[in-house]
């Protein structure tokens, strides 16, 4: 590979020299404009935005990285792709892909590119075939279910682990943004029959859900993608009448947003509500067998709160079979480290998510490293690096983390506010290193004006992160209301009723079900195990503009997701102990002009050759490591050292060549 080629920039940025963040800007740019949209650190793959289709996919591509090792191309995500599958296949290791980055940075369609090369590569067989297909088919439609129009893509991924969507775009849409796909799908590509058995109209203007002014997306075809959602969940296995009851429960949300809830004055003063329009709730109730009645009084019970949830957490497992039992290839579609203006719980959960990935990271490269010096026979001296554990256990600890203290105040008796549970903060945390607020500042003495009362400040790996406890309680607390859970599973409908399993009086305990934070720290925990049980990839995803445009390439925009990614402690890691490595007969063959015992002819090992090279070249003891098959090199100056002095030998060579030809003619 072309490991130090200056016109475009290094391919593995653990060679960059100095390593600082601009020289790390300016080889991704310089890499971008040549549209080299990939670029390694060691084996983390970046991979900027191209936002145009580039001529690097397909099956000439896939069957070049199929049969190559990591390091002999060019950086590609199929190399990527391509080494996992084969430690999956040889090795019997379980993989796990990570991909990471903001919205529109280009992580869906990374999996979708990963996922393609699976199938492509991976063994025939009739058994296997129809799980390939089952995967492929899989994207529809989790994209029709899970994915909507938002300013910043227009197919943003909102769902997250399969239970935590983002619920509150369901009823509630930014300007300019949509409702998830399926709805818009459904409308338009039901055909007329469909239509009437669901009691839908075909506008989608007349669903309040649905009722803003894109209805349609540009380059997207509803109504053909209808048709594509249906065929996939077949190939995926749903029966039709299961296919049906999805439908249905669709067309039910559609229907209950133009349920009109509305307060009436009631002769003694109190006021209750109840439902303007009788046609609407009658036509769900028959749906989906249930008692409209029953429906009405449990909508309209006075604890039904609607449009509050709002739990994102950006978590999403594909599994990807591979037709032999027991390997796993999970890939993991997940949203990146967030700041906002203004940040909210969240952003917390979202960055939580992230602390725990980068904690994940730095364990498993360091131990990874361990175990290659280990192999390799070389003295292991320890690697220093700086771990974030402090960061994770602020606020995972579980009696005195911040996840702890927000249960704590959601479930105390009494008068507990946002502000309550922030006073705790600050009073626990008062001395913690990682831990601001205005009220911990001033005690220090110390003034900023960027920060008001109402916010406690975490110091992330990536950067500080100031978040407004507003609502923070609510929030955790994501209630929904037993009546509610109760009529819904009185439904003659079985999807509807297998969704609200907690309405079955025999499950009916007094015991509050578990919060916001609760769940997410479980889940996080499930896997965080599950990683640590697997072979990690990553993938870091980067948006080079906010414009969906191709070709343009925003330093200050990158430079901002280059820090939230980690980047720069990815190559720091990844240098901590040597920085290069090479086996003995590449490394041989790629240096040896540069020695008169080893160049024209070299008769003996290569292990001592490479020994005799170096030896001769005075290269300091300290930066070398022989180990059993490979040679290794502490810092990048030794090799861009090797790298010049082959560039000036090949010269010298080359004049060599034609002063003799020169002299032949
Ligand atoms: P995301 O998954 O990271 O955002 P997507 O994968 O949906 O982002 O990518 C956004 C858009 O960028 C796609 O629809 C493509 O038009 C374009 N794109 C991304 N990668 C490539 C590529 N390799 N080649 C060509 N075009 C690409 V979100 O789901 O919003 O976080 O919630
Ligand atoms: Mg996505």
């Amino acid at each position: 590979m072309a490991l130090l080629e200056r016109s475009i920039g290094v391919e593995d940025l653990v060679l960059l020299e100095p390593l600082a963040q601009e020289s790390m800007l300016k080889n991704l740019q310089l890499r971008y404009e040549k549209k080299e949209i990939y670029t390694y650190i060691g084996n983390v793959l970046i991979s900027v935005n191209p936002y145009q289709q580039l001529p690097i996919y397909g099956p000439d591509f896939i069957a070049k990285y199929r049969d190559c090792t990591f390091y002999e191309e060019k950086p590609h995500i199929y190399a990527l792709a391509n080494m996992a599958y084969q430690s999956l296949r040889d090795q019997n290791r379980d993989q796990c892909i990570l991909i990471t980055g903001e919205s529109g940075a280009g992580k869906t369609e990374a999996s979708k590119l990963v996922m393609s090369f699976v199938a492509a590569v991976c063994e025939k067989g009739e058994q296997v075939n129809s799980v390939k297909e089952q995967l492929l088919q899989s994207n529809p439609v989790l994209e029709a279910f899970g994915n909507a129009k938002t300013i910043r893509n227009n197919n943003s991924s909102r769902f997250v682990s399969e239970h935590l969507l983002e619920k509150s775009r369901v009823v509630k849409q930014l300007e300019g943004e949509r409702n998830f796909h399926i709805f818009y799908q459904l409308l338009a590509g039901a055909d007329a029959q469909l239509l009437k058995a669901l009691k839908l109209d075909r506008d989608p203007c007349g669903y309040t859900y649905l009722n803003r002014e894109v209805s349609r997306v540009n380059g997207m075809d509803d109504e053909s993608n209808f048709k594509a959602v249906q065929n996939a969940m077949a190939v995926i296995g749903f029966s039709e009448a299961e296919i049906r009851q999805v439908l249905e429960v669709t067309a039910l949300v559609l229907k209950l947003g133009n349920v009109e809830l509305m307060d009436e004055f009631q002769a003694n003063g109190l006021s209750a509500s109840g439902i303007r329009d009788g046609k609407g709730i009658q036509e769900i109730g028959e749906l989906v067998g249930l008692n409209s009645q029953e429906l009405e009084r449990a909508l309209c019970s006075k604890t039904v709160k609607t449009g509050k949830e709002n739990v994102v957490t950006q978590l999403t497992i594909t599994q990807v079979g591979t037709g032999e039992k027991k390997k796993v290839m999970g890939v993991l579609d997940i949203y990146g480290f967030e700041i906002l203006e203004d940040n909210s719980f969240e952003q917390f959960v979202i960055n939580y998510c992230n602390e725990k990935l980068q904690q994940v990271f730095i364990e498993m490269t360091l131990k990874e490293e361990q175990e290659e010096y280990k192999k390799e026979g070389i003295q292991w001296t320890k690697v220093d690096f700086s771990d974030n554990n402090i960061i994770c256990n602020l606020i995972e600890h579980n009696q005195k983390g911040i996840l702890a203290m927000l249960d704590e105040e959601c479930l105390r008796p009494g008068q507990v506010s946002d502000t309550t549970f922030l006073a705790k903060l600050n009073h626990l945390f008062s001395k913690h290193s990682h831990y601001e607020s205005k009220v911990t500042l001033n005690a220090q003495r110390q003034s900023d004006h960027t920060m008001s009362f109402n916010c406690f400040r975490i110091c992330h790996y990536a950067g500080k992160v100031t978040y407004n406890v507003t609502s923070f309680i609510d929030k955790n607390n994501d209630l929904l209301f037993r009546d509610l859970s109760q009529a819904m599973w009185k439904a003659r409908h079985p999807l509807l009723r297998s969704m609200f399993p907690e309405g079955d009086p025999k499950n009916a305990s007094l015991k509050r079900p578990p919060t916001a934070g609760t769940q997410l720290k479980s889940s996080v925990a499930i896997l965080m195990k599950n990683l640590y049980s697997k072979n990690p990839n990553y993938i870091r995803c980067i948006k080079p503009n906010e414009h969906q445009q191709c070709g343009q390439f925003s330093s200050e925009l990158v430079a901002t997701q280059t820090r939230y990614l980690g980047l720069l402690e990815n190559v720091r890691v990844r240098r901590a102990g040597y920085a290069y490595r090479q086996g003995y007969k590449p490394f041989l063959e790629r240096y040896r002009l540069l020695n008169r015992s080893t160049w024209p002819r070299w008769n003996g090992g290569d292990r001592e050759g490479v020994e005799k090279l170096l030896g001769e070249l005075s290269i300091s003891s300290e930066e070398l490591a022989f180990g059993k098959t490979k040679i290794f090199i502490k810092s990048p100056k030794t090799l861009f050292y090797l790298e010049e002095q082959r560039r000036l030998r090949l010269q010298q060579l080359a004049t060599l060549i034609q002063k003799t030809y020169r002299g032949w003619r």
